[in-house]
């Protein structure tokens, strides 16, 4: 069993809806378990969405869901696309880097699997190449695991956080801890 950390993050739609729906979602994932979800984050967007302005980026709602599985990590990104899939969100045609900031009904990212080190060019990069860039990650990544070390930087979860320099806004939500468990 590897401990799996993901990053989930709404920007379209009932946002609190389909974060929720994602993590009923993620524990029926065959090979899984579900072990918890960090409290949500009202998080200012990262990057501009291309040809929109400043005052209408649509804030993102993001949380730090950890996950148990015995499925390989590919198969586990099929299983997370395949859900993204399925509570809506569109891929649309052009090329990743043309897409990266659209809106998005739901993105689920994985952070971490395990202790592994994957780089497949042009594919999957675990840990997630930018994840000691966000606060809208290490937030609430540090909620549930302040002591995980990041198994190529070997810095641990608090200390990237203590080092980061983003300035973008990461609030928390007003839903409370346990916004996941109806
Ligand atoms: N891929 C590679 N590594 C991974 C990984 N560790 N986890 C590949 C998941 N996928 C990974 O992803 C594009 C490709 O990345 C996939 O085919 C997969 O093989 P995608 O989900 O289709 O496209 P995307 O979501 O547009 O790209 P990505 O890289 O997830 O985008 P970002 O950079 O994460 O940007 N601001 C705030 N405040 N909160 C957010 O959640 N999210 C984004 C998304 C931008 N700004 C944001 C937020
Ligand atoms: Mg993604």
């Amino acid at each position: 069993m590897a401990r799996v950390f993901l990053s989930l993050g709404s920007n379209l739609g009932d946002r609190l809806t389909l974060l929720k729906a994602a993590v009923r979602g993620l524990r029926e994932i065959g090979e899984t378990r579900f072990v918890g979800a960090s409290p949500l984050y009202e998080t200012e967007p990262w990057e501009s969405e291309p040809g929109q302005a400043l005052d209408e980026r649509r804030w993102y709602l993001n949380c730090v869901v950890a996950i148990e599985t015995t499925l390989s990590p590919r198969d586990l990104l099929e299983r997370l696309q395949a859900l993204e899939g399925a509570l809506g969100r569109a891929r649309p045609a052009g090329t990743p880097e043309s897409r990266r900031f659209l809106p998005r009904t739901l993105d689920i990212d994985i952070l971490f699997f395990g202790d592994r080190v994957i780089s497949a060019p042009d594919d999957l990069h675990v840990p997630h190449l930018l994840l000691d860039q966000r606060a809208f990650v290490l937030r609430p990544l540090a909620d549930l695991a302040p002591e995980l070390e990041h198994p190529a930087l070997y810095q641990t979860v608090r200390e990237l956080l203590d080092a980061l320099d983003d300035d973008h806004d990461v609030r928390p939500s007003e839903h409370g801890a346990r916004w996941f468990e109806d």
